[in-house]
């Protein structure tokens, strides 16, 4: 019984360690590679983050494991008393705070491109490719006739569509978010695009999808019964397809299926 506890906090912690590392090919994990350039940095980001955690959990437990080996009770022995080390407590308080700073600095760069505007592509803010509205339960989607620029108030003849968001591939595009009840979030899991949607705010949100594909769109933010079903699509797609799709769209809303006769 004296080493159980060694035994079962080492233990405990190598299965942690053994999940994470066979996590991935259970497909217990990230839903596939990034599938946007900033997306990639911020898989950079996390992993570094994760080396350090894991290095320190891991260093952590073999010293705990071994101490606890070495000094299980013997009975008939006292344990010593220890008044703590000044030397040791300023280490363990300056090691952490120098990684922390590291980090803080390290990732200012990608956190600007993710969230400042004036880093957004100006062309792209100028051309938003569409008003997304999230509501109990669905995303609305509203574009601007073909060669107009997206205004903040619906237009007569913008174009709508539910659940289904499409957007030219291959470089940076802004939608305007909007929340129209309570708080949502529009989740890109592969992109790895989050942002809240507020009730009042009409919030830019850029991104950019490496391939011509399809994509999740969820919601992040338990917004009631039904945020389970508040799924959509992301369709990227190549130039010449977005624009034919926006098209179709036109006729589909427009069109009204009067042909005048001709004229003999
Ligand atoms: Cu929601």
């Amino acid at each position: 019984m004296n080493k159980f506890w060694s035994l079962f906090f080492t233990g405990a912690a190598t299965l942690a360690v053994a999940f994470f590392a066979l996590g991935p090919k259970f497909g217990w994990w990230f839903p596939g590679p990034a599938a946007s350039p900033l997306g990639t940095q911020i898989d950079d980001l996390f992993y570094l983050i994760l080396v350090i955690t894991a290095v320190t959990f891991i260093a952590v437990h073999a010293v705990l494991g071994y101490i606890l080996w070495k000094f299980s009770g013997t009975s008939g022995k006292r344990a010593q008393f220890q008044h703590g080390s000044h030397a040791l407590e300023v280490v363990w308080s300056i090691v952490p705070a120098g990684i922390l700073l590291f980090i803080a600095l390290y990732q200012m760069d990608v956190w600007a491109a993710y969230r400042m505007k004036s880093r957004f592509d100006p062309e792209a803010m100028a051309n938003p490719i569409a008003e997304v509205s999230a509501r109990q339960f669905e995303w609305r989607i509203r574009y601007p006739a073909p060669g107009k620029v997206l205004q903040d108030s619906p237009q007569p003849d913008d174009l709508y569509t539910v659940n289904d968001l499409h957007v030219p591939a291959g470089r940076p595009v802004v939608i305007k978010l909007r929340g129209e009840d309570v708080l949502h979030s529009f989740f890109l899991p592969h992109l790895r695009i989050k942002q809240d949607a507020v009730p009042g705010l009409l919030i830019p949100v850029w991104f950019e999808a490496s391939e011509p594909k399809a994509y999740d769109l969820v919601c992040a933010e338990l917004c009631g019964w039904g945020h389970y079903k508040m799924r959509g699509q992301l369709t990227a797609q190549t130039e010449a397809d977005f624009k034919k799709y926006i098209e179709t769209l036109k006729t589909a809303q427009f069109d009204d299926g009067y042909q005048p006769e001709k004229e003999e």
